[in-house]
């Protein structure tokens, strides 16, 4: 199988950190995709021109984090990044949407800032980091749940992803005053997993 990759992508990095995590890295060759430009190879393999896109061995291409993190996560047949089913499925969803509505507003603004400085947008910048600043204080609130202390999940790896991309956004402090959630991230980030896909701080 080959999963698409940039190296500054946090949905990427999801789907990377799945590999290591679940000893895929024989079965799963990772590839950098030139994304965002104009007559990229890429976009014969993935018309979106987007990544991650996990391309598999019967010539089947799957898009989007979630599922590709899911699918690698299946194929030994024990999975364990996969969220609780029957009533608690809702609870789980919810803050899993939480998270990837943080990551997706940071990744707006990660992009933003990736554009050449005359191209960027002031109000965008402030919107999403205005919207940063109260994801963050709900996540303080919201960190004690049962559902972030178990083994790592998909809504953990989706908010360790997202507080992440600090390496990249120089105006994302949000540790402090955010004492669980610092707490909460450190051991994550320390995994081997986090540690050798860390984004680069270059834009
Ligand atoms: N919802 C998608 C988002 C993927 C996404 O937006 N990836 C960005 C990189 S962070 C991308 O490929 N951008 C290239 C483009 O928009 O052409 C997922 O969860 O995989």
């Amino acid at each position: 199988m080959k999963l698409y990759v940039t190296p500054g992508s946090p949905y990427a990095r999801m789907a990377r950190i799945v590999v290591r995590e679940k000893g895929l890295a024989g079965r799963v060759e990772i590839l950098a995709a030139q994304t965002r430009s104009a007559e990229s190879p890429y976009y014969r393999i993935n018309p979106s021109g987007r990544v991650p896109y996990l391309l598999r061995d019967d010539g089947v291409g799957l898009e989007e984090s979630a599922l590709i993190c899911d699918y690698l996560d299946s194929l030994d047949g024990r999975p364990a990044f996969a969220l609780p089913a029957g009533d608690e499925a809702w609870e789980a969803r919810r803050l899993e949407g939480l998270a990837r509505s943080m990551l997706d507003g940071l990744s707006v603004w990660n992009r933003e800032l990736a554009r050449p400085e005359n191209e960027r947008s002031p109000g965008v910048i402030r919107h999403e980091t205005a919207r940063a600043g109260r994801m963050i204080d709900l996540w303080e609130k919201e960190i004690g749940h049962p559902f972030m202390h178990s083994a790592l999940n998909l809504l953990q790896l989706t908010l360790a992803c997202a507080l992440g991309l600090e390496a990249r956004l120089p105006d994302f402090r949000w540790r402090p005053g955010h004492p669980r959630l610092s707490a909460w991230f450190e051991p994550i980030a320390q995994r081997e997993s986090f540690v050798a896909t860390a984004p680069s701080a270059a834009v």
